[in-house]
């Protein structure tokens, strides 16, 4: 019997064992709990303040922290802190200051993530303001559980299910965002469900907003604007009706009556189908004004979407600005422009919008994207930190050298009432929650940059790297690398030389190549043709004078600059002008010779990357290992017919000889056009 016991316990005791080590991705970049567990003793742990909040970073100091006692102390009068922190240790204790409950928190992560780093543990000393007051996730998340451009899964949210029953990944999924400072979540999808607005979905709602608060993360929801005819039973949505404002005040009071510290509404407007002012003959301005005032008693903010565009013979880059230019200094103080990195569609490369800096009296936020809806799913493996810093430290001229679209937007440079940034979520029901383990550092970087704007890119892969895989050096140099070219290896195969939505239309899935494609009676400016341009002249958009003239968009000297083929940078060229097959680059060979070049170049750097992760088992488990390594075999695949799709197509114009020392096509044209080339996840 006694043996029988021994046996079970020691079996049970395996199982843990075995447990602990799994490695799925389900932890993401939270890996420490294990390794202190045990040494930390409660009482070394104080707090002059008990709320939930405080709780929460309590617990995760008894769970997780190693080093000496820490005391939390708040101080509301610290208010130039805002949700930000002080820490300072000396031979007895760390203190962690904060003039708010979620400062504390976002302290305490980050001695866990100094101790997990190999950070200054003994004596950690350090003062963080975040960079933006609102640092938000947006899900394109479905009521239904789809998920527009999602590839991890269906959606995190279990609507059938709520309020009544909670998944543990609610909690899991506030955790990680406060632990990178995250502390806004749009839940629905921009081409929103008026249901969602219904009494129904709102205690729903709620039950999210309870499980998120006590980790400092305010739920924003985007709205219909057609609503109120939807739900509401009214004959109209016309901004300027007073039964429309009345519904919409009644229904921000009801937000509000269920979640007291409700964010606010996303607006997606007259874009892609979904109603708007417009539909009134009303403007942008008179839209958000209206939803504004309904919102303001309560404190509550409206993020207005400049992602607009019809297909009219205007060059599409242009048209968001065109639209919101003439109403700068029309919106409400409680309204902020929300505008998309590049003028058209999180491209893997555009130049920065326009629009940043234009709007001189009006405030403005960045909408990056996580998902990689154009740059490979969560089938490849392509890091994006390097593409947010190069958006974040672009130089707009705006206010002069120096106005970067960082300064813009966090108040640097401008006086801002609010200052936000988005992130178009990646999250799913996937175990790693990602869709790729590699694509969690996309996240990662989001809330991490969100919470600094000066963090370099580097500096977050090899944070990210360390506490998500291993600190050991000869896993953190190669993988640290590999990820940091991986976002200009992905241009290199996909498009190069600012080329840009070339992808099969279709499908409308945005992964695979058709710059051939041609829908009858589709939209122009949805077609592959329409950006790139090709015949047997050249490749690429004229944007400069002398075509769509968009460049006058930009403040000088950037105009005079994207303006003129030979002081337009390279990897932009083909975005603003349209460029003989023969014209020399700067290396002295031509674009036709630079484009063979740059495709072969990605394909064979993806497939280096096989061979780097292939050198990496010895220091990652199994399971991660083998997941990145088959993924990483779809991508080298998939980069392949990238190439081959697009030079054997633009050869169709060029007339001119693949260079002999790029490897030759290994499909034919006729057979990528036939075949759907990838499949959907
Ligand atoms: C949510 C692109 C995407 C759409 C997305 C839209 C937007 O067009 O392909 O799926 O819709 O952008 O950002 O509103």
């Amino acid at each position: 019997m006694l043996l029988r016991k021994i046996a079970l316990c020691s079996g049970a005791l395996l199982a843990c064992a075995t447990l602990a080590r799994a490695e799925d991705g389900s932890r993401l970049w939270l890996r420490f709990e294990e390794a202190a567990q045990r040494e930390a003793e409660s009482k070394k742990f104080t707090s002059n303040r008990e709320s939930p909040t405080v709780a929460v970073a309590l617990s995760e100091l008894r769970r997780c922290w190693r080093g000496k006692p820490v005391a939390l102390t708040l101080d509301e009068n610290l208010r130039s802190l805002k949700d930000g922190y002080r820490i300072a240790g000396d031979a007895q204790a760390v203190t962690i200051t904060a003039g708010q409950e979620a400062g504390l928190l976002y302290g305490v992560y980050h001695l866990l993530r100094l101790q997990a780093t190999g950070g200054e543990v003994a004596n950690p000393r350090a003062e963080e303001i975040p960079s933006y007051d609102r640092r938000i996730l947006n899900h394109w998340d479905n009521l239904d559980g789809s998920i527009e451009r999602g590839y991890a899964g269906r959606s995190l949210w279990r609507w059938d299910e709520l309020p009544a029953a909670l998944s543990p990944r609610y909690e899991a999924y506030a955790r990680a965002n406060a632990s990178i400072g995250v502390n806004g979540t749009v839940l629905n999808n921009v081409n929103a469900n008026p249901k969602m607005l219904t009494r129904e979905y709102l205690l729903k709602v709620k039950a999210l907003a309870d499980v998120f608060r006590p980790y400092g993360l305010t739920v924003y929801l985007s709205v219909n604007f057609a609503a109120p005819k939807a739900i509401g039973g009214l004959p109209t949505a016309d901004p300027l009706n007073r039964e429309v404002a009345g519904w919409w005040s009644a229904k921000a009071k009801e937000i509000y009556g269920l979640i007291p510290d409700f964010g606010g509404f996303l607006v997606k407007a007259n874009s892609e189908g979904q109603s708007g002012p417009q539909d009134y003959g009303r403007t942008h301005a008179d839209g958000a004004n209206m939803l504004a005032d309904a919102l303001k008693p309560h404190g509550g903010i409206v993020m207005w979407r400049a992602f607009v565009y019809n297909p009219t013979k205007e060059d599409r880059a242009k048209q968001a600005y065109q639209e919101f230019v003439p109403l700068d200094g029309q919106f409400r103080d409680n309204v902020i422009i929300q505008i998309k990195n590049g003028p058209v569609d999180f491209q893997p490369r555009e130049p920065f919008s326009p629009l940043f800096g234009a709007l001189r009296r009006t405030q403005e936020m960045v909408e990056l994207q996580i998902t990689q809806e154009y740059l490979g799913h969560s089938k490849q493996l392509v890091y994006l930190a390097p593409l947010f810093e190069e958006v974040l430290q672009s130089d707009t001229y705006s206010d002069g050298q120096g106005s970067t679209v960082a300064k813009i937007t966090n108040g640097a440079l401008r006086p801002a009432k609010v200052t936000a940034i988005a992130g178009v979520a990646n999250t799913g029901s996937d175990v790693s929650w990602c869709g790729h383990h590699f694509a969690q550092a996309n996240w990662y970087a989001f809330g991490r940059l969100a919470w600094n704007v000066n963090l370099t890119s580097e500096q977050l892969a090899d944070e990210w790297i360390r506490m998500t895989f291993t600190a050991n050096p000869r896993f953190v140099a190669p993988v640290k690398d590999l990820m940091m070219t991986s976002r200009e290896t992905c241009v290199s195969y996909m498009t190069p030389y600012g080329l840009h939505h070339i992808f099969t239309h279709s499908f409308n899935h945005h992964y695979g190549p058709g710059p051939w494609d041609n829908i009858p009676g589709g939209r122009h400016d949805w077609m592959p043709w329409y950006y790139h341009n090709a015949d047997s002249a050249g490749v690429g958009f004229d944007r400069s004078a002398a075509g769509s003239n968009a460049v006058a968009q930009y403040f000088p000297p950037l105009r005079e600059i994207y303006g003129d083929p030979d002081r337009c940078p390279e990897n932009l060229l083909l975005w603003f002008h349209h460029v003989p097959w023969t014209r020399a680059l700067k290396n002295g060979l031509s674009l036709w010779d630079n484009l063979c070049y740059r495709y072969n170049e990605g394909v064979q750097k993806v497939r280096e990357y096989g061979k780097t992760w292939d050198s990496m088992e010895p220091y990652v488990d199994a399971q991660r290992f083998r997941e990145v390594q088959s993924k990483l075999k779809v991508h080298a695949a998939d980069a392949l017919i990238w190439k081959d799709a697009c030079l054997l197509y633009f050869q169709t114009f060029s007339g001119l000889p693949i260079p002999a020392n790029v490897e030759p096509p290994v499909h034919t044209l006729d057979e990528l056009k036939r075949r759907e080339l990838i499949p959907i996840e």
